[in-house]
């Protein structure tokens, strides 16, 4: 027992004494996000800005755009401040060299030390070194920061992107010292793997400005447990060093249910002194495109369950803490997808470690967002930044994709920027780039056909239900592309919901017509009143996606979808929008709270199991007397029991291949007053969930109509069904409204009936809160645009796009 104890502490002494050993001669990185100051002025120079007063404290990560990128109208501020440190160095080792590691900033970042010029970055997104060795003194030294978020058409992403370019230090700012030869970066392949056997290859690159002869590298790879599974040493002659492990033996493979990590450390010796040392995960996982058919991970297929992130939240905009990375990255797992598309910019190297350590799949994108090709600075910058993503990022076995843009030749900012002859040359070089830089991933575009050739898989844009035709068309959408892609993914589709806005009869989705052209519409002018297809009630939202979702997961040849988006997120685009600039096609709001709409999600994909009474923010309803309304819940569980005021409705058995929303829906004639529902879901190892929400429901006949919400369907004759409906102050639909509406064609059409006056216009008596007119197009080909009001109602504008 005795020798046991000593054994443990002379062990344990080692251990200190290596991490001793390690800690001072190992590169560290020390935190130095607090006590900066922050001055809101764009001045070029240096010495304005230390003159100025006007500083005030903050921490980092900052964006001056965390409030008016949504409150201040008109537009968000897109200028340069600047930011100011004290940092501290006590002592400065001369064997070491020293810098500033920013893990992002936006767009351009000029740095200062003491007076002198440091360096700069152009591009945001993307983390960026300066090197401070030579200006740095012992005690205090003078950090000055100048980041410019203006307007420049030289640096991707373009302005007519739909998402805000937060200016600002938006992330993490480190001091990193090293010693003088020190490893510069660990690239970690794995050329060979298979459920029997692996091997992995380390590049490593070192600094050695002596040119010192008495270098070594030991690598060593342990397996998830800790345990170690291979080490090499090899002396350093050179600028680079490969070791390769082989036939390592049945490897803990790295997939989205358990995503087994490695780790390899990389020391660096001189005659037996640690000069430096680093450390990275490694997984093992090997994936496919089927041509035509779908996703493979590791030997199985793996239905893409995919979302998208936007980096942004409500108070803060792009100046997320680590925490709330997290939050985002954890919420999207719980939901039970597997896929995560970063758009349209790479993100914080804490979503990537998260999408390593909970198993997402990674599709990084270069933020090549719209306005087209640009000129030979354009290029320069945009080749720039897809080499240091695909260099920073490389290591992540996350990643499986390389997104070399979204709509990039869409909305030009050069004049013939949308050349598609002089896009596809540009696509090619950097198709190209990302090859050399990456033979080991695939790249890839969206919505961008005369390109589509070029890279190795591609997404068209299959809106459904939104932008265009019904949700009800989607099989036949991904049908046509799957035969007409070799690799074809599907990213994007949804549509906007407002957070407790709720209808009893949503529309069905089926033939509803949205204007065309919208985006370009909202661009370039604002056109007030444009209707949307869907009513953005959380009701329409929820159909549209249990319809994708009923699709997706029974299809077997399908390579499978990414929702757009997750959360919802800020945009200089839509000032009209229900809340102004926000796109609110999130499955949470801003805040990262979630709408009915992700428990869709989760009933289809989370494997915990759950229940979700629709809707926790649909508590206060109101109608007539004796009137079933159709209750929805959303589970996993194998059966589920809808009981109302302790009265059970029956069970359901849930059967993934009925829609909607699983089969699981129930007729519940509400009482006067307080109304108790509890949902109880049944696994089939018998565990039980349940959930509960109060109902307080109204008896009433007359609601108050406030608004009218206008959309049309296109009928078999060739006209169009424009229909009306009564809206109140609560968004609510008022069901025994009654009035006249008065109808008007403006252009492109003429009501069936009137079609004595010029554009033709009539009066409709309202049934249900809903009244429907026939438009027939007068043969233009011209949109047609129609007005509806009466005194009550303030007039709605409708533009249908005829086909
Ligand atoms: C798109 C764009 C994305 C927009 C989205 C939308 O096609 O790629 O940036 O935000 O549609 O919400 O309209």
């Amino acid at each position: 027992m005795k020798k046991y104890q000593h054994n443990t502490f002379s062990i344990f002494a080692l251990f200190v004494l290596f991490q001793i050993c390690l800690s001072s001669f190992a590169q560290t990185k020390t935190n130095i996000n607090e006590n900066w100051l922050y001055l809101e002025n764009d001045t070029q120079n240096l010495s304005d800005a230390q003159k100025a007063s006007s500083w005030t404290s903050l921490n980092l990560p900052h964006t001056w755009n965390a409030e008016d990128a949504t409150d201040l109208y008109p537009g968000y501020r897109r200028d340069a401040s600047w930011y100011q440190k004290k940092l501290n160095i006590p002592q400065i080792d001369k064997n070491r060299v020293y810098s500033l590691y920013f893990e992002g900033s936006n767009v351009t970042t000029k740095v200062y030390v003491n007076g002198k010029e440091a360096g700069s970055h152009i591009g945001g997104y993307i983390g960026f070194s300066i090197d401070i060795t030579k200006l740095i003194k012992e005690g205090n030294n003078d950090i000055f920061v100048r980041v410019d978020n203006s307007y420049d058409i030289e640096i991707i992403p373009s302005q007519k992107s739909d998402f805000f370019i937060y200016g600002g230090i938006t992330r993490d700012v480190w001091l990193v010292s090293k010693y003088k030869n020190h490893i510069e970066n660990l690239k970690i392949t794995t050329p060979e793997v298979s459920a029997k056997k692996a091997s992995v290859q380390i590049v490593s690159s070192f600094i050695n400005p002596e040119n010192s002869k008495d270098l070594s590298l030991t690598v060593t790879l342990k397996n998830p447990k800790g345990k170690k599974v291979a080490s090499k040493t090899i002396s350093v002659t050179d600028k680079t060093a490969t070791i390769t492990f082989e036939n390592i033996k049945n490897p803990e493979l790295w997939d989205t249910e358990k995503p087994n990590l490695y780790r390899i450390t990389a020391v660096l010796s001189e005659k037996n002194q640690i000069r430096d040392s680093i450390s990275e995960k490694v997984g093992f996982r090997w994936f496919e495109f089927k041509d035509h058919g779908p996703f493979y991970l590791n030997g199985k297929r793996l239905l893409i369950r995919g979302t998208h992130r936007h980096e942004e939240q409500a108070g803060v905009g792009a100046a997320m803490s680590n925490e709330q990375h997290w939050a985002d990255m954890r919420s999207i797992k719980e939901m039970g997808a597997n896929f995560v598309r970063l758009a349209h910019y790479p993100q914080d190297p804490e979503i990537y470690k998260a999408c390593d350590e909970l198993g997402l799949l990674v599709w990084d994108e270069l933020p090549w967002c719209r306005g087209g090709i640009g000129n030979e600075a354009w290029k320069t910058n945009t080749k720039n930044m897809l080499e240091e993503i695909i260099n920073q990022n490389y290591n992540h076995p996350s990643i499986v994709i390389w997104s070399l843009g979204n709509e990039i030749n869409w909305l030009p900012d050069f004049p013939d920027g949308d050349n598609a002859d002089k896009t596809n040359v540009f696509l090619n070089e950097l198709n190209d780039i990302a090859h050399k830089l990456d033979p080991t991933r695939k790249t890839a575009i969206r919505k961008y056909y005369e390109g589509s050739h070029i890279v190795d898989v591609f997404s068209p844009s299959i809106w459904s239900g939104w932008y265009s035709g019904s949700y009800k068309s989607y099989q036949k959408a991904i049908d046509v592309y799957k035969k007409e892609y070799k690799h074809f993914i599907h990213a994007e589709y949804g549509g906007d919901s407002h957070v407790g806005r709720h209808s009893e009869n949503p529309i069905t989705g089926e033939n509803v017509i949205k204007a065309e052209g919208w985006e370009e519409a909202i661009v370039q002018t604002k056109v007030a009143n444009i209707a949307q297809i869907g009513d953005w009630s959380e009701n329409y939202i929820v159909d549209l996606f249990d319809w994708h979702l009923h699709i997706s997961e029974n299809d077997p040849t399908f390579v499978g979808n990414i929702q757009w988006a997750f959360k919802d997120f800020a945009t200089p685009l839509r000032p009209e929008d229900d809340i102004p600039y926000m796109n609110q096609k999130g499955l949470t709001d801003r805040n990262g709270i979630p709408k009915d709409a992700y428990y869709v999600f989760k009933s289809y994909w989370a494997k915990e199991p759950f229940t979700y009474i629709e809707s926790h923010t649909w508590t206060e309803r109101q109608g007539p007397e004796n009137t079933p309304r159709n209750i929805s819940v959303f589970s996993n569980c194998d059966k589920v029991t809808l009981s109302h005021n302790g009265k059970s409705l029956g069970e359901k058995q849930r059967n993934l291949s009925l829609y909607p929303a699983n089969g699981l829906t129930w007729d519940v004639n509400f009482t006067k007053g307080e109304n108790i529902l509890i949902a109880v879901g049944k696994t089939k190892d018998g565990k039980t969930v349940s959930d509960t929400i109060k109902v307080n429901y109204r008896f009433n006949k007359n609601d108050t109509a406030s608004s009218l919400q206008l959309c049309a369907e296109k009928l078999k004759n060739g006209n169009y069904l424009v229909t009306a409906i009564a809206i109140d102050n609560n968004n609510l639909r008022c069901l025994d409204y009654e009035v006249s509406v008065y109808f008007q064609c403006l252009k492109g059409g003429k009501t069936l009936k009137n079609q004595g006056t010029p554009t033709g216009s009539e009066s409709i008596r309202m049934a249900n809160g809903k009244a429907s007119i026939e438009v027939i197009p007068d043969g233009s080909g011209n949109a047609i645009e129609m007005t509806a009001l009466n005194q009550s109602f303030k007039g709605e504008y409708l533009r249908i796009p005829v086909e």
